[in-house]
């Protein structure tokens, strides 16, 4: 049965709270900074940047252990930072360098942190959802209580890998958290022209006996509640659970996308509800930060920032000899008779 979350509830503490609006921060000035970047040409390819979704990531992976695993699409540089990477091989997966988290060979669709659970950065639209499942899979059989949170977009929940995967893991009981990151939009194309129903918990709970949730993405707060719901289920083997995030996402879908679907109105609007000043306005009510806490963070994550594009840079490309390493295929030897 799908549960609308309303009033936010405390339920992390001071020391979080500000963990949390520092790696919003971070977030959104990384991505500016990409932005820059990219247009200067220092990043080439693909490029989803995550501004205005920052709270989707913060508030669910905060709620993880070090054990657990997420997964997630190709706009992953949010879960990327809010999972702990640092910014340093994150940019410099961006500018394709041998420093990179994926030795620069991914690129901004691909990054990928093992050791920290994170499993990717997939760029082929629902194709990430299976592998969830089968992460979840493998965590019951192991007899282990992690659980695996998987992360896709309004658009994937039209693709069949989606409906199949959801399948196996209300059937199995699977501890694994499919999350939508509900911004109304794939690429261009709004909500409305995509779905034959507007209310995605309708699409993902009960038709697979799990239980679904809709959630205010832009109030971190209320994303943590939730999430953490979705864990203590997935933990007590009592199987998934499916959360809708409403979000919006500030920037155009990858870099060049004139944004003809949505005007400066719908922006402004959107901006108002900024998950970032939210929370800031929340802290600073609750005595939890000040103004000049404030500016000394944003100063140090300007720093940060920086400092990860200097080590960017200054690093390698990757060479020849990296050419097949960390593939499947095999290199190709030509035969005689080609
Ligand atoms: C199977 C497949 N079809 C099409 C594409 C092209 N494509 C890339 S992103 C995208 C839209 C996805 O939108 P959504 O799932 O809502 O994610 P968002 O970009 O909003 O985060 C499409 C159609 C693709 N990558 N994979
Ligand atoms: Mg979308």
């Amino acid at each position: 049965m799908s549960q609308v979350q309303t009033a936010p509830r405390t339920i992390v503490d001071r020391q979080k709270a500000v963990i949390w609006l520092r790696q919003m921060h971070l977030i959104r000035r990384f991505e500016e900074r990409a932005a820059f970047l990219y247009q200067n040409q220092k990043i080439g390819g693909f490029c989803h940047l995550y501004n205005g979704q920052e709270a989707c990531a913060v508030g669910s992976i905060g709620m993880l252990r070090d054990d657990d695993y997420l997964i997630t699409a190709y706009r992953d540089h949010g879960h990327a930072l809010a999972r702990g990477m640092d910014p340093k091989p994150a940019m410099a997966e961006l500018l394709g360098k041998s420093t990179g988290c994926s030795g620069g060979k991914g690129g901004s669709m691909h990054f990928f942190q093992a050791e920290r659970g994170f499993l990717g950065g997939h760029a082929i639209v629902g194709s990430h959802i299976p592998l969830a499942t089968g992460v979840a899979f493998a965590n019951k059989y192991r007899g282990g209580d992690q659980v695996c949170l998987c992360y896709f977009g309004d658009g994937a929940i039209n693709q069949g890998s989606f409906h199949e995967a959801l399948n196996m893991a209300g059937m199995w009981k699977l501890p694994a958290i499919y999350y939508v990151e509900n911004n109304m939009i794939s690429m261009g194309t709004q909500l409305e022209r995509s779905s034959a129903v507007l209310d995605l918990t309708v699409r993902g709970g009960e038709p697979y006996n799990m239980p679904s949730a809709r959630v205010d993405a832009n109030d971190v707060e209320q994303v943590a509640e939730v999430t953490q719901r979705a864990i203590n289920r997935a933990r007590a083997g009592e199987g998934p659970t499916f959360i809708e995030a409403i979000t919006y996402r500030f920037r155009g879908h990858s870099m060049s996308d004139p944004q003809k679907y949505r005007t400066k109105e719908d922006m402004d609007k959107a901006k108002l509800r900024d998950p970032i000043t939210l929370w800031e306005n929340r802290l600073l009510q609750r005595g939890w930060i000040d103004e000049s806490s404030l500016e000394q963070m944003r100063e140090e994550i300007r720093d940060q920032v920086e400092a990860a594009i200097e080590f960017a840079e200054n690093s390698p490309e990757p060479g020849p000899e990296d050419l097949y390493t960390n593939i499947t295929v095999a290199p190709y030897t030509p035969q005689e008779s080609d």
